[in-house]
């Protein structure tokens, strides 16, 4: 590579990052043994200038490669768009293969015009075995045309060159998994302990293409499962600054105990802020209980929050479209973006929520604010189903906003598995498993340890003792302990 083409690698490279066209977590793989590391590069269509830097450099590394051939074609369906570039900047012509023939019309599985003995280069994403490749080049060869060599995205590094090169097909790829990591590492975007379980696993996992194992079923256990992951390992992670904050404030000050003030007076919410302030990493507000609501409340409580180092947490629970978000969030009398660290959100509106949000913070504030998306809610019979969860999750992990999401308040671990956000779990009390109203309760032990909560929130658990310190205090530790017990298994 040419040193112009290297500075454009290594930028590249950070910006697959931080939109999220490769991630670390703990994600299903169709070999069985979940990966520590995954690549989406699906993402990019949504990314204009994204597709174009990766095509340039695809074109210039294969004049480089001399990788000369009549045609490209693209494995379907990631790499379409990207052999289509490719195409068209070398003016090379296309063939497209599809993925199952039509049943009417020329029933073709190999589209474009071409002869017998015509030489195909092919283009493709991402490469762990390699199949996917050789299915394309079955198809190709199968009409007559050359296959020699394969051009990829990225390598992951898992056995794929190997397993196509047994097909006398050479693969050339743009990025290896191990230049990734040592670029992210160089520009420290991740940790050595990231780089280092992620070759932990590559290393055990080798795939041979029949998608088999290398080695016989390998023994490697993810470091990346989020709930077995220390706070401080998972700040690293975090994508939202506010979020790889809270993470460290935990980690330092030993608790995951949010307290609920869901208090109808100022002076009362002072109170308990001023008494359980030690013992918590949020104070959680419903601003619009507030019966003598002033801005003064504001101000005392953001000196608390500095005295005894807490995050305030608004639970609005926005949900309307964006441009009245916005105002909600900013304007009126409790202009909340001003002085919430974080607030809850419905996904109810997709995206637009997000958007809404963003455009109700002032530039100034924009890196300390975060959102906690909701997945699941602790009312008996609300309507939220499992596709529900799974949209929410991708909001929360896909697209351009990840860098605002800080976590997902949900009632189980299945709900997410990105590592970098915070699960908030609300409904813990220790004696008791409902309220009259219905809101189901859980230990601070089964939220933790079973549910997956990071962070539990206990509103009248500690409101209605008789001495809120001391009920602070017992939660704090029965959550913290909890959490403890949780990483060390
Ligand atoms: P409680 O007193 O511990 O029941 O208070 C729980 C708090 O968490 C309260 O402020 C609710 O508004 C909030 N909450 C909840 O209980 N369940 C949910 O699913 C969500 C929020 Br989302």
């Amino acid at each position: 590579m040419i040193a112009k083409d290297m500075a454009q690698m290594k930028s590249l490279a950070i910006k697959l990052f931080e939109i999220n066209a490769f991630k670390f977590g703990d994600f299903k793989m169709k070999v069985g043994i979940n990966s520590p590391v995954y690549f989406d590069l699906r993402v990019i269509v949504s990314f204009p200038e994204v597709m174009q830097t990766v095509s340039d450099l695809l074109v210039s590394y294969i004049k480089e490669q001399q990788l000369t051939a009549k045609h490209v074609c693209g494995v379907p369906y990631t790499a379409l768009p990207l052999a289509t570039l490719v195409s068209v900047q070398q003016n090379t012509p296309m063939l497209v293969r599809r993925k199952e023939a039509k049943n009417y019309g020329t029933k073709k599985i190999i589209e474009g015009i071409f002869n017998a003995g015509d030489t195909c280069l092919i283009v493709e994403d991402v490469v762990t075995s390699g199949s996917s490749i050789l299915d394309t080049v079955n198809d190709l060869t199968r009409e007559g045309i050359v296959v020699t060599d394969a051009v990829v995205v990225v390598d992951r590094e898992q056995g794929g060159a190997a397993n196509i090169a047994k097909h006398s097909v050479r693969m050339h790829s743009l990025f290896t998994l191990s230049f990734l990591l040592n670029t992210l590492l160089e520009a420290g975007k991740i940790e050595r302990d990231t780089v280092d379980a992620v070759a932990k696993y590559i290393a055990a996992c080798q795939i041979n293409s029949d998608g088999t194992f290398a080695n016989d079923k390998p023994q490697v256990v993810n470091d990346f499962v989020r709930t077995r992951m220390p706070y401080e390992s998972r700040a690293n992670l975090a994508k939202c600054e506010l979020a790889k904050q809270l993470f460290l404030l935990m980690s330092t000050k030993k608790t995951n105990l949010c307290l609920a003030a869901d208090l109808t007076k100022c002076e009362e919410i002072l109170d308990v802020a001023e008494k359980c302030g030690p013992y918590i990493c949020v104070l959680k507000t419903h601003i619009d209980i507030v019966e003598d609501f002033s801005q003064d409340l504001i101000r005392q409580l953001q000196n608390l929050a500095k005295k005894h180092n807490f995050l305030i947490m608004e639970d609005r629970k926005f949900a309307d479209i964006a441009n009245t978000v916005s105002h909600q969030y900013r304007d009126g009398i409790y202009r909340i973006s001003e002085w919430a660290d974080l607030v809850t959100a419905h996904s109810l509106s997709g995206r637009s929520i997000l958007v809404g949000l963003k455009a109700g913070v002032t530039t100034a504030d924009s890196k300390n604010r975060g959102v906690f998306l909701l997945g699941e809610m602790s009312a008996p019979g609300n309507l939220i189903d499992d596709k529900y969860k799974e949209t929410t999750s991708k909001i929360a992990t896909e697209g351009s906003f990840v860098d605002f999401v800080a976590g997902v308040v949900c009632q189980s671990k299945e709900c997410f598995s990105f590592p970098g956000l915070i699960q908030l779990t609300p409904g813990v009390k220790i004696d008791e498993t409902s309220d009259k109203l219905g809101q189901q309760y859980n230990t601070p032990e089964h939220v933790i340890k079973d549910k997956g909560g990071d962070i539990g929130v206990v509103g009248r658990g500690i409101l209605q003792a008789k001495c809120i310190e001391t009920a602070a205090a017992l939660y704090r530790d029965r959550l913290w302990a909890a959490y403890i017990d949780r990483v060390a298994k």
